[in-house]
Order: structure tokens, then sequence, then C-alpha cells
């Protein structure tokens, strides 16, 4: 299998996230891509190629305009209102109040956001950029004919909206890809993301529509982030109504337990027989994994890789969460090698 990669994913090196009342270093830091790609070299999964640029085109297809602009100039107008440190959301609309957009940068902060612990600095932008950059270039692949492709993406996307960011995540990398699938002639897309928290983006993104399926499986959203969205009775929509499924484990669950509902998330995809699967593929479901609370361990990446292969459908990962550094590799390559056996 190919791997997408580019270097700009360093130009996203925070200093702060807001964990616990302090500003910690980040959990997602750039060693994580570092690690991973190590891994794929090590292992000679195959090529590594870097990332084509496809402009905003593809990104203005799930984001809207307003929502790129701020992202692209929120850290100029951050600076030049002159803030000391890294630019933190801090208020939102609440219930009752206005949801329009304010001229203030720490306004503007909010009403494009959910969460706070992720900071904007300086290359957020140019980084978010080429992770998005890094989903097409693999969707493209795919798309061309390769049965199946990684987007090494860095930083992640699952949890952005339409014009939301936050868990990290700016552009949604599997959505603009699942877009891509639709605006080149695939009738249908499943996304189904195995990341250990919900990816809200997505739903939130595809929740209307019936041409793209989103599937998620994830800690019970009553204990942990995303916290208002992901919950078994989000089913879709409108004309989504039946094209978004949730599937949420407490803590501790096991591979044992976490399988079934792979299995129930598999027979759903193949039933909708789509034309391309994009696994929002995380690893933090993994047991020594610093944020999360199911008890993966890396054997078991091998036996979700091989089960994803079975699909038998043309796939484009793109990487999303994990946040032990040390397993982060063997843990994420694993699965491409399970996948890669059943082909
Ligand atoms: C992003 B992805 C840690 C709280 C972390 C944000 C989690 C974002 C996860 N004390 N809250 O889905 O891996
Ligand atoms: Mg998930
Ligand atoms: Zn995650």
């Amino acid at each position: 299998m190919k791997t997408v990669f580019s270097p700009l994913h360093h130009r996203r090196t925070a200093m702060t996230e807001l964990d616990g009342g302090i500003l910690i270093a980040p959990h997602e830091k750039p060693s994580r891509a570092e690690t991973i790609l190590a891994r794929v070299n090590q292992e000679q999964l195959g090529d590594v190629l870097p990332a084509q640029e496809f402009g905003l085109g593809p990104v203005l297809r799930v984001h809207t305009r307003n929502y790129v602009d701020f992202l692209n100039n929120s850290w100029a107008d951050w600076t030049a209102a002159g803030k000391p440190g890294e630019a933190i959301p801090a208020v939102w609309p609440g219930r009752g109040m206005r949801h329009r957009v304010p001229k203030d940068i720490d306004g503007r902060l909010g009403y494009y956001s959910f969460a706070a612990e992720t900071s904007i600095t300086e290359g957020t932008w140019d980084a978010a950029r080429a992770s998005a950059n890094v989903a097409l270039t693999a969707q493209a692949l795919v798309a061309n004919g390769e049965p199946a492709a990684f987007a090494l993406c860095r930083p992640p996307g699952h949890h952005a909206h339409t014009d939301l960011f936050g868990g990290y995540c700016f552009f949604n990398n599997a959505a603009l890809s699942a877009q891509a699938f639709r605006d080149q002639g695939a009738r249908r897309v499943a996304v189904l993301d195995v990341d250990f928290h919900h990816g809200n983006g997505t739903q939130s993104i595809f929740y209307r529509r019936d041409d793209v399926m989103t599937i998620s499986l994830h800690g019970d959203p009553d204990l942990v982030f995303p916290h208002f969205l992901g919950f078994e009775d989000e089913s879709g929509e409108g004309p989504g109504e039946g094209f978004n499924l949730n599937l949420v484990y407490p803590p501790g669950t096991p591979f044992s337990v976490w399988r079934e509902g792979l299995e129930t998330a598999c027979a759903r995809v193949k039933a909708y027989q789509p034309d391309a699967l994009v696994i929002a593929l995380g690893v933090d479901t993994f047991e020594d994994d610093p944020i999360s609370f199911f008890k993966l361990t890396s054997a078991d990446y091998l036996l979700l890789g091989e089960r994803l292969g079975k699909l038998n459908l043309p796939t484009l990962f793109t990487m999303e969460g994990g946040y032990d550094v040390d397993a982060i590799g063997v843990n994420v390559v694993n699965v491409l090698k399970g996948f890669e056996a059943t082909r």
C-alpha cells in the first residue's frame, strides 16, 4: 500500500493544550507522524509519496468560505491584536445567545470552535492545508485504481465540522476525501471511524445525506470527548435517516467486545454497497493510550486490518488519533499490514 506524507505537518507545533486547568504540552505532536512514517519505512509497507497541491476547491466542498477565511487569518488577527500566547477560544454562543460572527478575534475564535483544548498557532493553517492535501492525494490514488492508500494526515480531521474546529482538528480530511470520491463519480461512499473518539464532524457534515454513510465506534460521549454528539439514537435526519450509525462502548472495553461493533459496522457497510470506503484510522483505542479508555492490544490491530480488508472495497485510510507515541507506529502499520494480508 502506498503512503502519502507531507513534512509540512511540522508547521503545527503548538506549545499549549488546555487540560485539567493548566496548559500542557499537546498530545497531538509532530513525533506522532514521524514515528508512523518510520514504521511504514521499516516494515516496507510501500512507496511514500509527497502530497500534491489541490487548492481550496475540494476543501470548500465541505467547509464554509467564512470558516476557511477565518482559519487562514486567525493567527495574523490574533497577533495583530497584541495577544501574548497561542490563540485559545474562551467564549461561545451559549443557549439563548446570538449566533452571529463578531469582529473581534476572541469572538470569532469562539464562533468557529466547539472546544478550547486546541490552540491555533503560527503554522496551523499551513499544516492543516498540507494534511488536507495528503488526504486528497491518497484519495486520488484510490480513485485512479489503487486498491488502497494510506493518508498519513497530521493534524487529524474527524472532529472538524463544516465551520468548527476542535479536538485537535481543523479540516475534516476524511469528509473531504469522501466528498471527492462522490464528485469524481462514486455513487455511494462509506466512512467508518475506528478512532477512540466519536467522529462528530464527519457525522454532522453528512447527517442529512444518503450518499455518504457514516459509522463511528467510540467511547461513550456521556463520559468522554466530544460529549455533545455521538449517542446511539443519532441515526441521520431527513434523506440521511438510517445512514448514520454510532456504536458506543464503556471504559475498559477489550477487543473481544469492540470487535462485535466492528462486525455490525462492516455488515452495514457491505449492505450499503459503497463504491469507496474511507477509514478514519485512530489507534487511541490502544490499552496504553494516555487520554482514552479502551483496551486494544498491538496484536488486535492486525485483526482489525484483516476485517477491513475482507470488505474488499477500494479503501482510503486517513490518520486520526493515537497518543501513545511509543506504540503508534506499530499499531497503525499493524492495521495496514493486516489489511494487505487479505488482498
Ligand atoms: C482527537 B482525536 C485530554 C482531553 C482531550 C480532546 C480529545 C481530542 C481527540 N485530557 N480532549 O479524536 O484523537
Ligand atoms: Mg470513532
Ligand atoms: Zn481520538
